[in-house]
């Protein structure tokens, strides 16, 4: 008898454990499925952790232009309605976001639907949208292979899951090259941001909505705890479906930093 009592009260310890760590170190997960745009072929996947404000960032990518610069962002009004939108020819109105008719999605054209930039995701030094262009301090490998550390706002912790992961830089005519992609007319493409840098080093090369993954939760740490991921893309597609108009209309509003 003595011996189920111990047993008993040290599961009840442990059991009460991930809801102490909860409330104390106010640890959560996210992640985001970073999906092919332009029919770029690369793809990514991204885990972030929240402790407090101090968000780490881990991004491991495939098939992005080895050796370019790919400027990476959270995009979105924290809170707001943002997707990441019709991103390839052939995705349900493409043809609408395609504002120029030319095929490809710029950055501009991409930002009614997943906002101008929130954070971006460099190697060192500033994060906020004033390094959104910052090409120096972000990864330039096929892989990406990145992993940091940095202090958000309350704004930003508290609405990770509205926001989205952005990355740019793509070899859109697969010249082997970025930035030798020509307009009609054989002058070269600039890009929608900056007439001094090419249409092909900001182009929108994948998109990804970041989502709870959760804590690691059991069956007792449910109450106040994180929603499925699941249901965040419930919502992603009510979304898509419910509110494409008033995205335009508020990044229309907006107008500040779009890479
Ligand atoms: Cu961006």
């Amino acid at each position: 008898m003595r011996k189920f009592f111990t047993l008993t009260a040290a599961t009840a310890v442990v059991l009460a454990l991930p809801t102490a760590a909860l409330a104390d170190g106010h640890t959560e997960s996210f992640t985001a499925q970073i999906g092919q745009a332009n029919e770029t072929g690369a793809s990514a996947t991204a885990d972030l952790v929240l402790d407090g404000n101090d968000l780490t960032v881990s991004i491991d990518g495939d098939g992005f232009f080895e050796g370019f610069p790919h400027a990476m962002h959270f995009h979105g009004e924290p809170g707001g309605d943002n997707i990441c939108g019709p991103l390839n020819p052939g995705d349900a109105g493409f043809e609408d976001a395609d504002a120029d008719g030319d095929g490809f999605l710029s950055v501009v054209e991409g930002v009614p639907a997943y906002g101008a930039v929130t954070v971006s995701l460099t190697t060192e030094g500033d994060t906020s949208p004033d390094s959104a262009l910052a090409v120096d301090r972000f990864p330039t490998s096929s892989t990406l292979d990145y992993e940091r550390t940095f202090e958000v706002s309350d704004e930003v912790a508290d609405n990770l899951s509205s926001l989205h992961i952005v990355i740019h830089g793509a070899d859109l005519n697969g010249s082997g090259e970025i930035g030798d992609l020509e307009n009609e007319d054989g002058t070269l493409k600039e890009s929608s941001l900056d007439p001094d840098l090419p249409f092909e080093a900001t182009a929108v090369a994948a998109c990804g909505q970041i989502v709870t993954a959760g804590t690691d939760t059991g069956p007792d740490t449910g109450a106040g705890g994180t929603a499925p991921a699941s249901n965040n893309m419930g919502g992603l597609f009510a979304g898509l479906l419910a509110l494409g108009g008033l995205g335009t209309v508020a990044a229309r509003r907006r107008g500040t930093v779009t890479a």
